[in-house]
This record gives C-alpha cells, sequence and structure tokens, in this order.
C-alpha cells in the first residue's frame, strides 16, 4: 500500500532526538570488535555540496549503521580539510580573510551533512587549521626533520604563475599544468623545504601487495606512480646513460641529451660496445629529471628513438650482437617518484616550524614551543616574489634563536594543502589530546582504518602521501601499523543529467538540500544507493529518484498486510533477504542490497507476513532509511532506537533453497558431488571440492593444468603427473 508520510516532521524529529540521545557517540575503547570506517574529509568549498559528494558519505553511512547493530564499537568521525589553495583561492576571490571563509563554509557544509541524517560522532570533528590540531602536523615535520627526512634544496621547482606558489609534481595535471587554476607551470629556482619520500619508495611499493582489499587500479596507479626501473648506468665518454635494456647497447647509434628543441650539439661520443663514434643529440622526449637525463638510443628496439632516428635521418642498425645484461656498466634503480617539494609562498597553510639564526642555521622550533600560530594578517594575497605573505610580517618573523637566543627570523614558507590529511584518520581516535598526538592504547585499539572511502583522484596524491607519513610514523614508534587503511573503496561519480560533469558553468547542478525539501533525506539516499553500482559513473534520474520515493511509501503501508500466521514462502524469502542484504552491504554491493529488499515487499505485500517478520524488515531497511524506519519503529511499540537494535541473522536451515549439487569431476569423470549456494563462484565452489576427501587424495600427487567450471552444476579438474 502506497502511504504518503511527512518527511519533514520525520526527519527533524529523529535528528534532534539522535542528537539529544547522542546515540552515535563513540566509546574510546570497548569489549566489542571495533570497526573504523572513514570517508575522504571534504575541502569546505564556497559552492557547498551537490548531490555528488554526499554519495560515498551515505555508503559509509549504511555500513557503519550495519556494523553498529551488529554489536560493533563503531569510529565514524567526520572532518575539514580546510588549509590550503581552494579555501585561500576562494577567499581572495570573494574578498574575505580565509579563516572567516572557511567558517562560514564549514557550518554551510555541516548543516548540509546534517539534514542526511548521517551517523557521525560530532564530538570528534576536527579542522586542520585550527591549532590545537596543526600543533601536531608541526610536530610531525619537526620529527622528520630529526631524522633527515626533510632538507632544505634550491632546485628548479614547478612555479604555478597564477597561484604564485611551488608545486610538486603530484599538484600537477597528468599534461602538466596546475591541477588548481589549469596554468602552464614554468620550472623556477628557488629556495624550497622537501621531504626525502623517495627514501620510503621501496616500501611502499613492496607493502602495495599486503592490501589485498584496494581496487586493482589504485594499486596499479601507485605502481606508476613510484616507476621502480632497474637498469644501468653507461658511460658514452663523458655522457652517462639510463638504460633499462642494456643488453641492446649494440644497437645504439645516437645518444640524446634533454633539450627544449630537437638539436644535433655537433658533439659525437664514443658507444662503448662497438667503439664507434656517434652523434650526440638534444630532444624534447627525454626528461631532464628521469635517469641521468641522457639516453642511448636504440632505434631498433625502442619506438620513440626509432621515429626519432627517422626523422633526422639517424643511422638505424636492424641485426645486431646482444650484450648480456651485466656486461656494461653499474646497475641501478631509479624512480618516477620524486621527493615531496612541501613548502608554498602562500598565506594560508601550516607555518614550517623552523627558525633561521646567522650564526646556527636551521634551527627547529622546540616542542614546547609549538604550535607556530599562522598570524593575523591584513594582506594575505601572495606576493609572486618567491617569499610567502608572512614575509611581511615583521614583528612575527623576526624572534630569537632557541640555540643561541641571538636574533633569528621564522621560516615564512607554509605546508601545502596535503599535509593535513597526511595523519587526520589518528586524530579522530584521540581529538583532544594536548600532551599527545594519539594516545598509545587508543591508538592500538582502533588502527588500522579498516574502511576507507573516497575519490580516486586521490590514488597518486593523498593515498600516496598518507602512506609515507603512516609509515615513517611507523618507523618513530608513534603508530602501530605499517599500513594506514585496510579496505579501500572508490566512490564514483554523479554526473548531471545531461550527461556532463555538474558544474555551475553548465548550470545544471543538483542542490541535495532541494531534494532533501521536496523528497526527504530517506529517498535522496536510497536513490543514490539504488542508481547502479557504488564506483561507476552515473547520470542522475529524476525518474528514478521518483522510485526510490514510491518504495519508501510503500514500506509506509506495509504493516497493513501484518498477519497471525505467515506463509512458508514468505519466511524463506525473509531468511534469503536477510542474508543477501548482510553479504551486498560488506561488499558495497547496496544497489542488490535495495532491490533485494524490494522483491521481498512485493511478495509479502501479496502474501501478507508476520509482525516479526514485518520488524526484521524495517531493521534491514534502516541503515538505508534512517528517519522513516524510526518512525515505523517507535509506532510499532519499540521503547529505543531501531539503530541500536540487533541485526537480524539468517537462519541457515531456511537458506536450502539457494544452494544447488554440483558435480566434482576429474579429467571428466564424475567422483563427487557437493552442495554449494547458487551464486557460488568457481573459486569458491574449487574450494569447497578440495574438502572432500575422495577429491583430494585423487589430486593430491598430480597437478592440475586447468579447471573448467559450468555455472551451478559441473567442476572439472583437468590433470597430469607432475613435472619432475
Ligand atoms: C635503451 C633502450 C632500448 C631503452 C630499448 C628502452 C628500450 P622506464 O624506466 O621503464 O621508464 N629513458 C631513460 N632515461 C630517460 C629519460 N630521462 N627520458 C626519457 N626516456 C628515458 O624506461 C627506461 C628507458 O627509458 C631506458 O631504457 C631509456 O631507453 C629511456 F629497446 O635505453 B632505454
Amino acid at each position: 500500500m502506497h502511504k504518503k508520510f511527512a518527511h519533514k516532521e520525520i526527519e527533524k524529529k529523529w535528528q534532534k532526538r539522535w542528537a539529544e540521545e547522542d546515540i552515535y557517540k563513540t566509546a574510546d575503547a570497548s569489549d566489542k570488535p571495533k570497526v573504523y570506517v572513514l570517508d575522504m574529509f571534504p575541502y569546505p568549498s564556497g559552492d557547498g555540496l551537490h548531490v555528488g559528494h554526499p554519495k560515498g558519505y551515505i555508503a559509509t553511512d549504511i555500513y557503519s549503521r550495519y556494523k553498529r547493530m551488529s554489536s560493533h564499537e563503531v569510529l565514524h568521525p567526520m572532518g575539514w580539510d580546510a588549509f590550503g589553495l581552494p579555501a585561500e583561492n576562494y577567499a581572495i576571490k570573494n574578498k574575505m580573510h580565509p579563516r572567516v571563509a572557511v567558517e562560514k563554509n564549514v557550518a554551510r557544509f555541516k548543516e548540509q551533512l546534517q539534514i542526511l541524517g548521517l551517523d557521525y560522532d560530532w564530538n570528534r570533528e576536527i579542522n586542520t587549521t585550527d591549532p590545537e590540531f596543526y600543533k601536531w602536523t608541526q610536530w610531525i615535520f619537526l620529527k622528520l626533520l630529526e631524522k633527515g627526512l626533510a632538507y632544505e634544496s634550491y632546485e628548479p621547482i614547478n612555479w604555478c604563475p597564477s597561484c604564485q606558489t611551488g608545486l610538486a609534481n603530484e599538484d600537477l595535471e597528468s599534461d602538466g599544468t596546475c591541477e588548481r587554476c589549469g596554468s602552464e607551470v614554468t620550472l623556477r629556482p628557488m629556495r624550497q623545504w622537501v621531504l626525502r619520500i623517495t627514501q620510503y619508495a621501496d616500501r611502499m611499493l613492496e607493502d602495495l601487495d599486503t592490501l589485498t582489499k584496494w581496487p586493482a587500479h589504485i594499486k596499479e596507479a601507485q605502481r606508476n606512480w613510484i616507476g621502480r626501473s632497474e637498469g644501468a648506468l653507461i658511460a658514452f665518454d663523458d655522457i652517462e646513460i639510463f638504460t633499462t635494456r642494456p643488453d641492446t647497447i649494440f644497437g645504439a647509434t645516437f645518444v640524446v641529451v634533454s633539450g627544449t628543441e630537437d638539436r644535433f650539439t655537433g658533439r659525437y661520443v664514443t658507444n662503448p660496445a662497438t667503439k664507434e663514434k656517434i652523434p650526440v643529440w638534444e630532444a624534447e622526449y627525454v626528461l631532464s629529471d628521469y635517469g641521468t637525463g641522457a639516453i642511448m638510443g636504440v632505434p631498433a628496439d625502442d619506438e620513440r628513438d626509432m621515429e626519432f632516428a627517422k626523422k633526422h635521418g639517424l643511422p638505424i642498425v636492424a641485426e645486431y650482437q646482444k650484450a648480456g645484461f651485466e656486461d656494461f656498466g653499474k646497475k641501478v634503480v631509479k624512480y618516477k617518484l620524486r621527493d615531496w617539494v612541501f613548502s608554498r609562498q602562500r598565506y594560508w597553510g601550516e607555518p614550517i616550524p623552523v627558525i633561521h639564526c646567522e650564526k646556527d642555521g636551521v634551527v627547529p622550533v622546540p616542542e614546547k614551543d609549538l604550535p607556530v600560530r599562522l598570524p593575523e594578517v591584513e594582506h594575505y594575497e601572495p606576493t609572486g616574489t618567491g617569499e610567502s605573505p608572512l614575509a611581511n610580517i615583521t614583528e612575527w618573523v623576526n624572534t630569537t634563536c632557541p640555540k643561541c637566543g641571538g636574533p633569528g627570523k621564522r621560516e615564512t614558507n607554509t605546508m601545502p594543502q596535503w599535509a593535513g590529511s597526511c595523519w587526520y584518520y589518528l586524530r579522530y581516535i584521540d581529538p583532544k589530546n594536548n600532551a599527545r598526538m594519539v594516545a598509545p592504547d587508543k591508538e592500538k585499539y582502533w588502527m588500522p582504518v579498516d574502511l576507507y572511502v573516497g575519490g580516486a583522484e586521490h590514488a597518486t596524491r593523498h593515498l600516496i602521501y598518507a602512506r609515507f607519513w603512516h609509515k615513517f610514523l611507523y618507523d618513530i614508534g608513534a603508530v602501530s601499523t605499517l599500513e594506514p587503511f585496510t579496505e579501500l573503496h572508490s566512490v564514483g561519480l554523479i554526473i548531471a543529467e545531461d550527461g556532463r560533469k555538474m558544474s555551475k558553468r553548465y548550470g545544471n547542478v543538483i542542490n541535495p538540500d532541494d531534494i532533501v525539501e521536496k523528497n526527504g533525506a530517506d529517498t535522496l539516499r536510497v536513490y543514490e544507493m539504488f542508481m547502479g553500482p557504488f564506483e561507476n559513473t552515473i547520470a542522475w534520474d529524476t525518474n528514478n529518484l521518483v522510485g526510490a520515493q514510491r518504495f519508501l511509501e510503500r514500506a509506509n503501508g506495509f504493516d497493513e498486510h501484518i498477519q497471525t500466521s505467515e506463509p512458508s514462502e514468505i519466511t524463506e524469502l525473509l531468511h534469503h533477504t536477510i542474508d543477501k542484504v548482510t553479504r551486498d552491504i560488506e561488499s558495497f554491493k547496496f544497489n542488490t542490497a535495495i532491490s533485494t529488499l524490494m522483491i521481498f515487499l512485493n511478495a509479502a505485500e501479496k502474501e501478507g507476513l508476520s509482525e516479526t517478520s514485518y520488524k526484521m524488515f524495517l531493521r534491514l531497511l534502516a541503515p538505508f532509511a534512517p528517519h522513516l524506519t524510526e518512525e515505523l519503529w517507535e509506532g510499532s511499540g519499540e521503547q529505543t532506537s531501531i539503530h541500536t537494535a540487533p541485526w537480524p541473522i539468517a537462519e541457515q536451515s531456511l537458506l536450502v533453497k539457494d544452494t544447488a549439487s554440483i558435480a566434482i569431476q576429474i579429467d571428466g569423470k564424475v567422483r563427487a558431488t557437493i552442495t554449494a549456494a547458487v551464486d557460488a563462484g568457481e573459486e569458491e565452489v574449487k574450494e569447497a571440492a578440495l574438502k572432500e576427501k575422495r577429491i583430494a587424495d585423487r589430486l593430491e600427487k598430480m597437478e592440475v593444468v586447468r579447471t573448467i567450471y559450468v555455472h551451478g552444476r559441473v567442476l572439472n579438474f583437468i590433470i597430469r603427473p607432475p613435472v619432475a
């Protein structure tokens, strides 16, 4: 039965009650198993949220509600990543102090999240621009400095002429433009602070293999970004080249060094293998900051070298002798990853906590003097001179050297936007601790983060930096795990109905507040989860939004179908539904979880259901539609919140209908029959088959060449005697 409901009243009533009763408050430690569920925290930009933002937050909300109902202690916090260029550029554009802009934007974002009924424990809210937070960001920097992992350098770095600051490679788009504003960047020599991330390259690479619950594409992106290559350095007279193919040296007919245009230098060098004189060219395709910035050209085996040789009429040797990998020169490992350029010539960031003294050089600010507070200024626009706006505030800059007591000057560069997000997940565990970054017992209980959800664009930025800092914190004994995030899901974009990105420029942005106002928060939540697979990019569709609303209206009228006795098919279907919804939430398949609930509703509307089953259905729907289900739960006579009620458990004996018997063959002969879930995959069936003694015995001394699986019917092992 369709039954409309007053979503505005219901939502207001329950949000107020949940806040009053603080039902989502997380204990610091507990006897229950813990689950730490984390969202990538937003930059509170001036535009507020559009409907794409909450998609990930709704998913983690469902997951954490389900875990809370399954008697876990749940940590699901939220905070603000509010330093850095996005906040500062917004403030400058709107002629507002960045601090004021951030306060305003945070208030707006928070309100937008709260009307969705998300279960965050707001007692643990953090903000990276809060001095009590960035004190610890500065503390980590001091530790990096102490261990020789932060250093000053004068190398040319990426400079964005529009943002007027130096940038790291991770701040560039793949075409080399500034990620923030799209400007062409130039190389500019300047003093900068750099973090020795390359020292962790091998460990970051190796430990990717332990992250079995990360999407393969994200791990692949990190592997490519770190870009480890084993090769050799070979001297062509005074020019040293880097190659991964020293075996091709007899085919090298020219040398190319990095340059801005294709041109012959007029020089010749000797190929150490052939002893022939070969020309030295300059070209753009050789990168100045990779390997040695010089290569040997082997047109026969390298496509780019072939193209270059043809274009400039250079010799091509098709047949040549292969050298042994070891025959020439030194074996080396090179990385694409560069050390992290860590200073910005901008106002809105964490001050780098060091003092420059004429006598003592760079002196770290003593830990007891942290935080080094960002001073109030009138002009915070970038200066463009390569100096930060802080350089003009002499009362702040001039200080005393902590070592000799003589005059000193504060470092005026600030940290990049990524600094706070490198460790923020640790602070939620112990947000008010002013003696430590995080208390060790709490850290041990809550870490690692069990589930992390956010945008795939962070694959080679935030997720690289955070893994680096985490490993460093592990090395200094500040955290107890090697990796910060056990399971990762990337959230697919929601694009506009017209198929374009939602953007003010196209006037196609859908505001979540409007949907909540018109259709309700529960409708928006169910709709966004029902759109399709979580990781896919999907276009907004208002018709389907109405479909989600109808489903909830039917759930609202569902109690009219309650009867004293229930047909056995409905009982069986309910337990199948419990089983499927549970597995689907665990594996982030929210769309199929919702369709399973819809199938049950359809059937039980026709056949009728018991009150017990009705209440189980409400509990299964509760994480998706927390307001409506709470109202119905209360209406059914319950006194305490549905969100703290136990999650239903499927009765295994009622699930038999969902199993199939599968013939297990060896070389085509049936040797056993097993029972497995209808939707079991090949791996699952194989595992079950190998548990059968008759099968295991026959396979024991044989090698399985391959298996053939006919879904739900036959698994055939093709074997042969093992090769000695
Ligand atoms: C000769 C050769 C023959 C190469 C061949 C490849 C294939 P990775 O590390 O896997 O990316 N190279 C070296 N330094 C370079 C630079 N600064 N800019 C552009 N290219 C550079 O690839 C390393 C290979 O890329 C090296 O091995 C070198 O070309 C090129 F059949 O040397 B090779």
